[in-house]
């Protein structure tokens, strides 16, 4: 992937109390002509709420709120709402979401879901539905809704460690049908653990999901799989080389060191735009040609 020469694209601010530490990780979505993006953003109080700002090339922030737009509301969160990825489907935008509470020392985490109408989002008015635990209890992170229903049903892709798993459900409520897609593979990149990254993108193989992988050294990289089309759960391609490794001083150096990890991906004149964290501190973006990640399918 190509990464833009103006990386990072968005950094702390320091007069605001909210994000003043670090704003990394991105949900991105194409709405009414540019980017939307929502991001973790770490303040003074060590809590991960939500910022929004906009792009209209996909590479400079037009636009950035001064205050967070999605912050952590009930017990199940209260430490930190984490690592948003966002999902339009019938005219709704699916939010899934880390959420965080600490015991003592003990991180207890796991998936929470929420919906806004799209055009009370694109209007800025943040009408954020009901938020629902998919799997209450189950330790879990890194779900993101598929944009189309698969044979009638909605899909998530969601990590319970180390594995990426998938889940069906009628109504976005009651999630069944668990099973593991992929799990890490011994001897490269992506050997501890892996997560899928934005939403699951519609190509003419099948889905085309980017994913993170971990490493025994605790690097995160990026890769990429095709998964078939009318049951995900079936892998048609995984990536064997990372797309994407931490190289550059913002992806090595800072609050976790490197690291490159996306919650964000879309798609603009056949170029995909991968949204990532550098280094969770910053927020960064990449670029590749569609048919030359694909070319490599078929070498
Ligand atoms: C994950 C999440 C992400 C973070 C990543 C790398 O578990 O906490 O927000 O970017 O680890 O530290």
């Amino acid at each position: 992937m190509e990464r833009f020469s103006g990386n990072p694209i968005l950094t702390p601010l320091e007069e605001h109390a909210w994000e003043s530490r670090e704003v990394f990780n991105a949900a991105a979505v194409y709405l009414d002509g540019k980017v939307h993006l929502l991001y973790r953003a770490i303040g003074n109080d060590n809590i991960s709420r939500l910022g929004y700002a906009t792009s209209k090339d996909g590479f400079t922030i037009d636009e950035r709120f001064p205050e967070p737009v999605f912050t952590p509301t009930s017990e199940t969160e209260k430490d930190g709402v984490e690592d948003p990825r966002l999902t339009r489907i019938d005219g709704r935008l699916v939010l899934t979401y880390t959420a965080l509470r600490e015991y003592s020392h003990l991180q207890v985490y796991q998936i929470s879901l929420t919906t806004i109408d799209s055009d009370d989002f694109v209007k800025r008015q943040w009408n954020w539905e009901i938020r629902r635990l998919p799997f209450p209890g189950v330790r879990n992170k890194n779900a993101v809704i598929f944009p189309e229903k698969i044979g009638g049903r909605y899909a998530m892709l969601h990590r319970i460690e180390p594995d990426i798993c998938i889940a069906y459900s009628d109504d976005l409520i009651k999630w069944c049908d668990i099973m593991s897609v992929m799990g890490p593979r011994p001897n490269t990149w992506d050997n501890w653990k892996i997560g899928v990254a934005g939403p699951p993108l519609k190509v003419n193989e099948g889905w085309l999901a980017i994913y993170h992988g971990v490493n025994m050294d605790r690097m995160y990289f990026l890769g990429f799989a095709l998964l078939e089309a009318d049951h995900p759960e079936h892998v048609l391609y995984r990536c064997k080389e990372y797309i994407l490794a931490p190289k550059e001083d913002y992806e090595r150096f800072g609050k976790v060191p490197n690291v490159v990890f996306s919650t964000g991906n879309i798609i603009i004149d056949d170029q995909l735009f991968v949204y990532y964290g550098g280094a969770d501190s910053v927020l960064c973006v990449a670029t590749i040609g569609l048919d030359k990640l694909l070319s490599s399918i078929h070498r």
